[in-house]
């Protein structure tokens, strides 16, 4: 009996809260909000990881143009603020019941404020996974929605978009029911030392949907989770 009613409790949240709870990488480094990222005008998720909109959002969620590219120093910290709306506090972060893997991508570009993101060069520098009883999402919540990533010393300095991503498995055991959030931060890393080219990929093309990190049943009890995309790169 006790078993059967927590299963109707976790079914009747993972469905009650999909509409209401999705999230929004809105700053970069205690900024403004959109200061530098490109924030969508909805906070609701990609689910085609063959569409461009996977790489800095769109399509259904239009996303606001920004000529700021922002400083960042190569072997600094950088913090990511996520949020529900645009207008959420940290203490509307995203729905616990959405939870998943945190993750950041870099992409060397000439034009930060102008690049589309779309296509070949894209490295994972950051990856918070599942340790067997938490998510990321659980310590993105539990920090107030601030991802903290190092930027790598080791690459080349000048112009880049820093590609926030979260991925929502609630509802990720069927096909294209995983939600992506993701927004792209216009920057530019100064310092670098470029003793490293990172391995690259394309986006699209780095997920598909079949990946069993996108393909993936979160109520299963499974005690390991292997994320879509490269191997993050490091130093
Ligand atoms: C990036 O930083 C370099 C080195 O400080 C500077 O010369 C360049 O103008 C900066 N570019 C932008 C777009 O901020
Ligand atoms: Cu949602």
């Amino acid at each position: 009996m006790k078993f059967s009613t927590s299963l109707v409790v976790v079914a009747a949240v993972a469905v009650s809260s999909t509409a209401s709870a999705h999230t929004i990488f809105l700053s970069l480094n205690g900024g403004a909000v959109g200061d530098g990222v490109r924030v969508p005008s909805y906070d609701g998720p990609i689910q085609e990881v063959t569409s461009n909109d996977i790489v800095c959002n769109g399509g259904p969620n239009p996303t606001t143009a920004t000529s700021k590219v922002v400083t960042v120093a190569a072997g600094s910290k950088a913090t990511l603020t996520w949020r529900h709306t645009l207008t959420s506090g940290s203490n509307d972060v995203i729905d616990p019941s959405h939870k998943g893997p945190v993750m950041a991508y870099l992409k060397k570009v000439s034009n930060a404020a102008t690049d589309s993101g779309v296509g070949a060069g894209w490295f994972k520098i950051a990856e918070d996974g599942f340790d067997g009883t938490k998510w990321g999402v659980d310590r993105l919540i539990a920090a107030g929605g601030v991802q903290s990533i190092t930027i790598p010393q080791c690459i080349a300095p000048g112009q880049y978009l820093l590609r926030g991503e979260l991925i929502a498995l609630h509802g990720a055991s069927s096909a294209k029911g995983a939600q992506f959030y993701m927004e792209c931060a216009q920057i530019n890393i100064t310092g670098g030392s470029a003793s490293k080219t990172p391995a690259s990929v394309s986006l699209p093309g780095a997920y598909s949907a079949n990946d069993p990190g996108i393909l993936f049943n979160l109520y299963s009890g499974a005690k390991t989770y292997t994320a879509p995309g490269p191997a993050v790169f490091k130093c």
